[in-house]
């Protein structure tokens, strides 16, 4: 029998950046022929999303506006076009919510690179609401195993970081540094890089963060940055012949560790840059990066391919990233937090509340 579907439904909207969020009840889209509705049951909640409501980034969002790309789901409606997938799957409206499969960067698998790529809670409404459209072939496809609560955060996060590690090109037995260990990527960092076989020196601040990220996320060391006095030599110090961690992933919201990644990464290691801080620039010694034979580079989300393999991952129970569950409704308080830098892994939302 087929899901009914309301016209009506709750949301998070903004109409300018910078806010107010309203929760409010606004109309449920029909899908377009590619596309499909997905009844979203839970959303993580990325720095990326709290980037998009201040305007941080050169490139502008939608307006009005429904935040949020880390959606697990159920397809509740499709269109004529969309094939491969039924009613009742469990699926993902991830970032790349769409790209036009045929430009030179389509053809070859590097769908976040399409300029006709359409951005799940930036270019097109995303997760904060009950019901989410979609392109069918750009959806994640979540094994029925999985709970949708605790997938949630791989849809970005994990997506992200374990693409992030693969282009770091480090290999199993190596030491990777990750830069924002504690917070919702560098969370499921640490636990994709353990389950790549990685050593894992986690740099954050706090004692909540050093907790969980030498406890359940497994890393062999954590520096805090704020309690160290020369983050270079220490974090160089935590590798076992002293010359640096093999790669390092920045997934921090700051400008400075972006600044000294390159100082303490080891001869021909590799630095990763994926966090995304406002009006941000790299820096880095051109002395050191030559004679060193340093890589720098940038690492953006993942495709569909990316996407299979790090779901894989978690149905294979590899991964277990920590994540609090709170209502849609409660948005607010999550930025809060998160501009406080005082989440600890992810926020969850569920959207029945
Ligand atoms: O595809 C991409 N490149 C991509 C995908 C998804 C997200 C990029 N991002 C970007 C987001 O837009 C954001 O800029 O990655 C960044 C991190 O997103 P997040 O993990 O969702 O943010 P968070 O949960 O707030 O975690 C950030 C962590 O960084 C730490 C904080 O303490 C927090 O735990 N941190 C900061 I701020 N400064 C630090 C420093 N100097 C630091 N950790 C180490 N050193
Ligand atoms: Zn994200
Ligand atoms: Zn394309």
């Amino acid at each position: 029998m087929a899901p009914s579907i309301p016209t009506e439904q709750y949301a998070q909207v903004f109409e300018k950046n910078g806010g107010p969020l309203e929760y409010k009840k606004i109309p449920v889209a029909k899908p377009a022929p590619d596309e499909v509705l997905v009844n979203i049951k839970f959303s993580g909640v990325c720095h990326t999303d709290l980037h998009a409501l201040n305007g941080d980034w050169p490139l502008a969002t939608k307006l009005p506006l429904v935040g949020g790309h880390e959606g697990a789901g159920v397809v509740v409606a499709k269109g004529n076009l969309a094939q491969d997938i039924e009613i009742g799957d469990h699926v993902g409206v991830k970032w790349i919510n769409g790209s036009c499969l045929a430009c030179s960067f389509c053809q070859q698998s590097d769908e976040p690179l399409c300029a006709h790529a359409l951005l799940s809670g930036y270019t097109v409404d995303g997760s904060f609401q009950q019901y989410a459209i979609a392109k069918a072939a750009h959806v994640a496809r979540i094994d029925k195993s999985i709970p949708l609560d605790a997938i949630a955060p791989v849809l970005c996060a994990g997506i992200t970081v374990y693409k992030g590690l693969k282009e770091s090109g480090a290999r199993p037995g190596e030491t990777v540094a990750i830069v924002g260990a504690g917070g919702g990527l560098g969370s499921l960092a640490c636990q994709y890089a353990k389950a790549m076989g990685l050593q894992v020196i986690g740099i954050d601040t706090g004692e909540d963060k050093k907790k969980m990220v030498t406890g359940e996320l497994g890393a062999e060391t954590f520096i805090d940055f704020a309690k160290s006095t020369n983050l270079v030599k220490d974090v160089q110090a935590a590798t076992a012949d002293g010359l640096g961690p093999h790669a390092v992933l920045l997934v921090a919201v700051n400008e400075k560790p972006f600044q000294q990644a390159a100082e303490y990464v080891r001869p021909r290691g590799t630095v990763v840059c994926i966090g995304l801080p406002a009006g941000a620039y790299l820096r880095a010694p051109v002395f050191e990066s030559v004679i060193k034979m340093v890589t720098i580079k940038g690492s953006y989300v993942g495709n569909r391919k990316d996407t299979a393999e790090a779901l894989e991952f978690y149905r294979r129970g590899l991964i277990k990233a920590p994540y609090k569950v709170v209502g849609l409704s409660e948005l607010p308080m999550v930025y809060e937090k998160m501009r406080a830098g005082a989440i600890a892994g992810r926020y969850v939302l569920d959207t029945s509340k």
